[in-house]
């Protein structure tokens, strides 16, 4: 039990039969759960970017910034650098992050910020009404590509793997249970974690019938062994007709950016006297 209407009465304009409903029933359950399990939802932050996934910043009810196209994640990051104590979460589109923010997002992967990243991967730009994305297959026929993409998609899984993530699953919207389960494993993991969430756009990239057809499970290996995790990334490229695994691909414990940060010294006299030796050193 939650002792807060964790909807808000904003009307809700997503497209009968999108996937971004689970993601916000997943979210607003796990938030539930917490609170139950004693966490203040004041201590929780909800940074969203731009595009019809952005707007579940305006349909749950917590603490939330919406940031600008692709730069949901530095937000984050500072907001995490100035509260430490705060449980960040970033929900942000495919074209958001794997395009206008992939700078963003590989760099927060390196420097192992302590934020949940959830990647609403519908793999075409929604609210924009169906130009391709990054992950959009060779071939797609959208808006901005009638004829279909010369391009073949990036995967994002061995992507964020290279560049240092601690936390890397994948999930699927048609999987809720399944999705809960990541998504809160990635809020109690201690570091960068980055959920691909394969999601349904009902309007301009229907593919469940594919996705229930493809998807399966992850077998059982060790889920720090970055070898292993990066082969089971790789089985399907986002192009292929292979099976696609859903669930954790790999986890491992590291210090985090925000660790690193507090260990500095940060007083503001402190600042005032480096930067004087430094300007001092110049003279
Ligand atoms: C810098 C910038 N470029 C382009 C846009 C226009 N724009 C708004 S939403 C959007 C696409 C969003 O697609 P995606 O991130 O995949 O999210 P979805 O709508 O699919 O959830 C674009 C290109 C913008 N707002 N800002
Ligand atoms: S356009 Fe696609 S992603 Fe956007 S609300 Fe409709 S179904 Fe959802």
């Amino acid at each position: 039990m939650t002792g807060r209407q964790l909807v808000t009465s904003t009307q809700n304009t997503w497209c009968p039969g999108c996937g971004n409903f689970t993601i916000q029933h997943a979210l607003k359950n796990i938030l539930a759960d917490l609170e139950s399990q004693g966490k203040s939802l004041d201590d929780i932050v909800l940074v969203s970017g731009i595009g019809c996934h952005a707007k579940i910043a305006d349909y749950l009810n917590i603490n939330s910034f919406y940031a600008i196209h692709g730069r949901a994640i530095p937000v984050a990051t500072g907001i995490k650098l100035a509260n430490r104590h705060l449980t960040v979460i970033c929900c942000v589109g495919d074209g958001d992050a794997y395009a206008e923010g992939l700078d963003h997002l590989i760099f927060a992967a390196k420097r192992n910020i302590d934020i949940t990243v959830l990647v609403h991967n519908n793999r075409v730009y929604g609210l924009t009404t169906g130009q391709y994305t990054p992950t959009s297959p060779l071939g797609f026929a959208g808006r901005s590509t009638p004829a279909g993409t010369l391009e073949y998609p990036i995967n994002p899984l061995e992507l964020m793997l290279a560049s240092g993530a601690t936390y890397v699953a994948r999930g699927y919207t048609k999987k809720m249970d399944q999705l809960k389960i990541l998504i809160r494993g990635g809020l109690d993991h201690h570091g960068f974690a980055c959920i691909d969430i394969l999601q349904i756009c009902a309007t301009f990239f229907p593919m469940a019938d594919y996705y229930n057809a493809h998807a399966c499970e992850i077998p059982e290996y060790d889920r720090a062994d970055f070898s292993a995790a990066c082969e089971k990334a790789r089985e399907w490229d986002y192009n292929n007709n292979n099976p696609i695994a859903l669930g954790l691909f790999y986890q491992r414990s590291f210090p985090t950016f925000d660790d690193r940060m507090a260990l500095q010294p940060h007083e503001k006299a402190d600042r005032e006297v480096v930067i004087a030796e430094f300007l001092n050193s110049r003279l």
